[in-house]
């Protein structure tokens, strides 16, 4: 650790003198005596090269990543959930040193900032891996296609980001469902480019849905690298109100989920991901919010596999953003980056049909309206056939509903004011209000309501904080937001109890947010059972 932020200064990105060994991915927090340490890290490792170009893939490192390779700065990088890689030409062979520090600090221009309600946990978090290149490669793809009337084949074109090690001309091949197609290609040595290839049309594949999700790999290659992902085929879009998936009208029956463990962190493994899944499948769930920044892309890969739909966004969180924070040009950019990112590398997940801007901004001043308009904006441009939306706690008094194309209302009567029996009220005045606005055909999702409970503590009389006080109150507004035509769906918060951020803490007993339907090592509460009953019911 470099509390006092000496570590540049004496040269530790040459030589490390002082450390200990750890294991990546991790989170440095569940180490004994640094479970508060917010700072910066540094990470060290020898590794040894036959040489050439090599590529340094970091998929997540918290939150302002630098890199060093012997000594010389080769990356450098914002944004804790999101990947970044650096390229390094001419690297001789042999012993390397490579040198990461990651810095958690926050501040009133960071994202997320220093007041969230859950845990600032620093490392690198998730996989590194080291690439040799060679020739022309293909890095990342994004497969764009547009359904035929019938559903039945597409109009596609494949967006490849190349980089040649050298001055080469290729031929770049494209391979899926039995389709080929051939690109020249001409690079000169260094360059990294954006290519299209030529619009193609593909046919013979079943659509993926939550019934049957049908996965179909892509190959991308040249003669000296190649690429592999995958890709589903399905529409979304609201339509008279509804959301239809390749048409079919569906609700979304969710819960929110942090990707988090107490004794992992944000370092999450994927057999407990796997686990979580299986849960919320149990569950009844179709759908899950990564409240509230881009999850894992194993965990995102693994929802393709199950036919989870899945809510993507960043770590805008937005309590505690002032309103002038929100015009901040530094936040504005950052924020924009993080969403340009999370859609070029989330772009191929078919689980994901939703794209959220930001969580509980002061969306109710006109401040707002700068960040809300331009993400909204980006988002349609960058981000294929998704919904676009945002979580607002304004309900009666946001500005920016415009900019959505469904309302997500986060709202906890019954627990933060109001009570079980205001949610009839607040459920029919926001509906005058949508009305007044002329947004009837923008559908309402009620992203997060819940209660806090603690694990065990059952009552006869129902006492808040209480395992049943809480499953009365999430069963009560299942069944009301079920029920009400307004409403196409709902996502409990929260999926299990996590640790939350010391200031969060305060209010917090057992500096844990205990809205969980879980605890936090994934044992059920009343609630769990309760929704399962309905969530299950409501699908027959
Ligand atoms: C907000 C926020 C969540 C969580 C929740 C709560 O709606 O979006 O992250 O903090 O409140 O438990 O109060």
């Amino acid at each position: 650790t470099d509390p006092s932020g000496i570590g540049e200064r004496d040269g530790w990105q040459k030589e490390l003198v002082n450390f200990e060994s750890t294991i990546v991915p991790s989170v440095w927090n569940t180490k004994l005596g640094l479970l508060d340490y917010e700072g910066a890290a540094w990470y060290q490792r020898e590794f040894y090269t036959e040489g050439g170009t090599l590529r340094f893939c970091f998929d997540a490192v918290m939150t302002q990543a630098d890199v060093w390779l012997d000594g010389e700065k080769i990356a450098s990088h914002y944004g804790g959930f999101l990947e970044f890689y650096a390229i390094v030409p001419n690297v001789s062979s042999g012993v390397h040193t490579l040198t990461v520090r990651a810095d958690n600090s926050f501040d009133s221009q960071s994202i997320p900032m220093t007041f969230v309600d859950w845990y600032h946990y620093g490392g690198i978090v998730r996989p590194v891996t080291l690439e040799r290149l060679y020739g022309i490669c293909p890095l990342n793809c994004r497969f764009e296609y547009e359904l035929s009337a019938d559903m039945k084949s597409a109009k596609a074109r494949v967006a490849i980001e190349l980089y040649a090690t050298h001055d080469a001309s290729d031929t770049l091949n494209v391979e899926i469902l039995g389709t080929s197609l051939s690109t020249p290609v001409t690079l000169s040595e260094g360059e990294s480019r954006e290519i299209y290839t030529d619009y193609f049309t593909v046919s013979g594949f079943e659509l993926w849905s939550p019934e049957s999700p049908n996965l179909y790999q892509i190959k991308i290659a040249t003669s000296t690298d190649d690429l592999y992902d995958r890709v589903g085929f399905r529409y979304v879009e609201i339509k008279d109100g509804a959301l239809l998936l390749n048409g079919k009208p569906t609700e979304l029956l969710g819960v929110n989920r942090h990707e988090e463990h107490p004794d992992f962190g944000f370092a999450f493994p994927p057999s407990a991901m796997r686990r979580d899944i299986d849960i919320a499948f149990d569950m009844g769930c179709n759908t899950l919010r990564g409240s509230h920044y881009p999850n894992s892309q194993i965990f995102v890969d693994m929802l393709d596999e199950v036919g989870m739909l899945f809510w993507s966004e960043i770590p805008i969180w937005g309590c505690g953003f002032s309103p002038a924070s929100l015009c901040d040009p530094v936040v504005l950019e950052r924020g924009a980056q993080m969403h340009r990112e999370m859609t070029k590398y989330y772009y191929n997940h078919p689980s994901i049909i939703i794209w959220g801007m930001h969580n509980e901004i002061p969306s109710e001043t006109a401040e707002s309206v700068g960040m809300a308009s331009s993400y909204y904006k980006l988002l349609k441009e960058l981000g294929g056939n998704r919904i676009v939306t945002y979580a607002t706690n304004h309900a009666m008094d946001d500005v920016c509903l415009e900019y959505c194309d469904i309302i997500c209302l986060n709202q906890y009567e019954g627990w933060y004011g109001g009570s079980i029996n205001t949610w009839d009220t607040f459920v029919a005045n926001f509906k005058e209000r949508r009305a007044k606005l002329g947004y009837e055909h923008k559908p309402v999702v009620i992203s997060e309501f819940g209660a806090a409970s603690v694990y065990g503590h059952r009552s006869f009389d129902t006492t808040r904080w209480s395992e049943d006080y809480q499953a009365n109150l999430i069963g009560h507004c299942l069944e009301l937001f079920h029920d009400d035509p307004m409403i196409i769906g709902m996502y409990i918060w929260q999926f299990t109890d996590m640790r939350t951020s010391l200031e969060a803490g305060l209010t917090r007993a057992r500096g844990f947010n205990n809205k969980g339907v879980l605890n936090e090592h994934r044992n059920p509460k009343a609630a769990f059972f309760k929704a399962k009953e309905l969530y299950h019911k409501f699908k027959t």
